[in-house]
């Protein structure tokens, strides 16, 4: 039986990662936070709280990580754990550099000094191309990342390499484009989306109050990009891919399909801040615009090529993002009811 451990187990991709390895027989460990009220709800959502091993870690405690991987003999880590929003690393920079950057060095340097079989995967992301200096973005493009959050990813990302290159250690980097699901975190646009249209269709009168509509992401369903996780750490030489969808869309789109898939009907007014929709079939306002919303330096256009993860992984993404949007918006609806 294979021995995992995952740092960020609470979260999205904790809680979808867990459930995977489950399926494919794996002992799954991993590590949560000392908080008032423990918050395995992700885990409990999916049924496997009960069958994963949870051990107290924070990414900002050196000797804390040395002990859980002296004492755990990993086949495979996967460090998923981070600061992840990317609004609040503006708020916090330091936080954001010491637990998304060094902490990953932290890890790696344990790893290479007692347990340098273990296999290893850094959750970077599509944020570190921010101002893209390429369309569409590959493994190859330049980094030019635009927040906090992307700068200390993009720390993460190259230790890891360097980790690779200097001590032949099995470390690969998954170049993540959003991907999202009904586990989402509130604080995120499409399940911010989600949850306010499902509570007008319940028969709420308040908007959903957002920032910049034009940004455009690729996104993708959780439940794939976890796989592919999995299957870089299978590849008998360590590498970074890109997991991507390859189609983009506007924040306004994915209301649009969001609110479609709750039978509104949402016809767009206005422009810049005075832009609003409302649901042409009960005269609903449902969309207003703030500018606190809008953030100090914006990542307009993520669209990845995931062309290397196909051909080398044999991964694909499939759930295209109307779908993504229609399982979102009827999950938060049914949560309702
Ligand atoms: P998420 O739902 O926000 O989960 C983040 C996890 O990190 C949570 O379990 C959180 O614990 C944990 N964490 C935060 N600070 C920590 C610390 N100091 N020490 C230990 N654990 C800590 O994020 P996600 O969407 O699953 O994303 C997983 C990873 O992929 C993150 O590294 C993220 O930056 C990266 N990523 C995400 C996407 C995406 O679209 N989802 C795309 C590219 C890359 P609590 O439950 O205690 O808060
Ligand atoms: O949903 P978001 O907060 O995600 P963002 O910033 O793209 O970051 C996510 O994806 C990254 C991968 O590219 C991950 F690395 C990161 O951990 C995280 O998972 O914002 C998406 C877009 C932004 O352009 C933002 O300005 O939506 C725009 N937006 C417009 N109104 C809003 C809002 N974002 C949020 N959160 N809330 C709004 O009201």
């Amino acid at each position: 039986m294979k021995k995992a451990f995952i740092t960020g187990i609470t979260g999205q991709d904790g809680a979808y990662l867990s459930q995977f390895l489950l399926e494919k027989g794996y002992e799954v460990h991993g590590g949560v936070r000392r908080i008032s009220q423990p918050e395995t709800v992700r885990l409990e959502q999916l049924g496997v709280e009960k069958d994963v091993h949870l051990h107290e870690f924070d990414l900002s405690e050196g000797n804390n990580i040395f002990r859980i991987i002296r004492d755990g003999e990993y086949d495979e880590f996967y460090n998923l754990a981070a600061q992840s929003f990317v609004g609040s690393s503006w708020d916090q920079p330091i936080y954001a550099a010491d637990v998304n950057g060094v902490g990953v060095a932290r890890i790696l340097d344990t790893l290479r000094t007692i347990s340098p079989h273990t296999r290893f995967y850094q959750a970077s992301t599509s944020e570190m191309y921010g101002l893209v200096q390429e369309v569409p973005q590959s493994e190859t493009t330049r980094f030019y990342p635009r927040s906090p959050y992307g700068v200390a990813k993009v720390y993460g990302h190259y230790i890891t390499t360097n980790y690779r290159e200097s001590f032949d250690m099995h470390a690969s980097c998954g170049i993540l484009f959003n991907h999202e699901s009904p586990l989402r975190g509130k604080e995120f646009v499409t399940r911010k989306i989600t949850m306010a249209l499902a509570k007008i269709a319940h028969g709420s009168d308040d908007p959903v109050v957002l920032g910049n509509l034009n940004a455009k992401r690729d996104w993708g369903f959780a439940g794939d990009y976890v796989k592919g996780m999995w299957a870089m750490l299978q590849q008998d030489q360590a590498d970074d891919y890109v997991l991507a969808t390859g189609e983009t869309t506007t924040i306004r789109d994915f209301v649009t399909f969001a609110a479609e898939a709750l039978d509104m009907k949402p016809e767009w007014d206005g422009e810049g801040i005075n832009e609003v929709a409302v649901d042409a079939n009960t005269g609903k306002r449902i969309i207003e615009i703030s500018e606190k919303f809008f953030r100090p330096a914006e990542v307009d256009l993520l669209i990845g090529d995931p062309s290397k993860a196909q051909k080398a992984l044999g991964w694909t993404a499939s759930v295209d993002v109307r779908e993504l949007a229609s399982m979102m918006a009827k999950a938060d609806y049914d949560n309702l009811s």
